[in-house]
């Protein structure tokens, strides 16, 4: 099994996972101010919570793997940065509570420390491939989305989910049965809270 055979093994769960109404509606710009307000709070909080799973994700990955996952941590605690400024431009405030579905993508986080290293990559790879495919499917994005668009969008961050699908796959090429079945598993479960998660955010504009 190889990364890039899930999405196309789960196809009604990825396209859930890679196209909303909420990426079609910041390529057009018809999304409701609340939708992208509430997204922009409780996606800050989700990145939060992966800082903590890359930072342990690091301290147990094989030595090829470091390069990457180290990177990847450093441009997340850049990103939480960058949220703060984008939020701060708008007058908007990053201190929502957490919403059911941000907790639930928390709570499987969470979960993944207790998993065999093969599963919590792949799960990795997969929420950052769904980040990728889904702005991608957004683009160019209305002006005034455009520079979320272009955040995740952009061919370094291509590179970095293309790197980590190298690191899923050689931890799946050595992986048992089992672990394999529990990172298809992994897969599938990220699918449907990245869905939950685009239906929270727009919920939250008032829909
Ligand atoms: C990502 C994200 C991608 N920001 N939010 C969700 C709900 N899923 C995936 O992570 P990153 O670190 O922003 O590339």
């Amino acid at each position: 099994m190889r990364a890039r055979d899930l999405p196309p093994g789960y196809p009604a769960e990825w396209r859930e996972a890679v196209s909303h109404p909420f990426l079609e509606s910041v390529r057009d710009g018809s999304l409701p101010a609340g939708a992208f307000e509430s997204w922009l709070a409780q996606d800050y909080r989700f990145v939060a919570d992966l800082l903590v799973f890359q930072a342990r994700l690091l301290a147990r990955s094989p030595r090829p793997d470091q390069a990457v996952l180290a990177g990847g941590l450093v441009a997340v605690e850049a990103e939480l940065g960058w949220f703060e400024e984008k939020a701060g431009e708008r007058a908007l405030g990053l201190d929502a509570p957490f919403l059911p579905a941000t907790g639930a993508y928390r709570d499987f986080l969470a979960g993944l420390e207790n998993e065999p290293y093969p599963v919590a990559i792949t799960a990795l790879w997969a929420l950052e491939e769904v980040y990728l495919e889904s702005w991608r499917g957004a683009a160019p994005g209305h002006p005034d989305y455009r520079e979320f668009v272009e955040h995740w969008t952009t061919p370094e961050f291509a590179d970095y989910v293309a790197g980590l699908e190298d690191s899923a796959d050689a931890a799946l090429r050595d992986a048992g049965e089992e672990e394999r079945e529990r990172a298809a598993a992994a897969f599938l479960k990220v699918c449907r809270l990245e869905r939950d998660f685009w239906q929270m955010a727009w919920l939250g504009g008032g829909r």
